[in-house]
């Protein structure tokens, strides 16, 4: 005969089998709803921080590039702009005309005029595969071919009035940046 005081004894016992069941999967629900929380916040923070470092780069791609052609020179040491080399041109001394101004819709060509008055051989940045690379002729004639960045899905010149615009756009996990600046060269 089972007793009041047998059934309380049995209810404190501990916890049933269907009791312990339920107990686990309300754990294991938690931990999965905290566990997704969790990776949506990890992903958005790492999908912002990309977000910054692609419009960084895009700006510093725009930036380098601005800088020099800041200094270029549609002239060069063509004085006279006959294309020929004239006596009195050759001011770096490397027995060509550097006078290499060249735009296209995905390329720029210019020397650099430096401080001394004197012109760079030509620079080059073209878009090519899904980067920038830059070719920089040494005054020995040796062209130096450097990766500038990557990711690029587009890279427009374009000329207005006296001014060049660039547009940059660049891909980075599957967010797309565009940039673009206008740039007037020194003459
Ligand atoms: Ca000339
Ligand atoms: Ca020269």
């Amino acid at each position: 005969m089972v007793t009041s005081h047998d059934t309380e004894r049995t209810s404190g016992r501990g916890f049933t089998l269907i009791e312990l069941t339920i107990g686990c999967v309300l754990l294991v629900s938690i931990a999965a709803t905290l566990r997704s929380t969790l990776l949506t916040a990890v992903e958005s923070t790492a999908a912002a921080r990309s977000d910054m470092g692609n419009t960084e780069t895009v700006r510093a791609i725009l930036t380098r590039i601005a800088y020099e052609l800041r200094s270029s020179s549609r002239r060069g040491e063509d004085r006279n702009e006959n294309g020929e080399l004239d006596e009195g041109e050759d001011l770096n001394g490397n027995e060509r005309l550097d006078s290499d101004w060249l735009a296209t819709d995905t390329s720029i060509r210019f020397n650099r005029m430096l401080t001394d008055g004197t012109f760079t051989p030509p620079l080059t940045y073209r878009w090519t595969g899904d980067r920038i690379v830059s070719e920089h002729m040494l005054t020995s004639g040796r062209v130096i071919r450097t990766p500038v960045a990557s990711g690029i899905t587009g890279f427009n010149i374009a000329q207005i009035d006296d001014s060049i615009r660039i547009r940059i756009t660049r891909k980075s996990l599957g967010r797309s940046e565009t940039q673009s600046m206008v740039i007037a060269p020194r003459n």
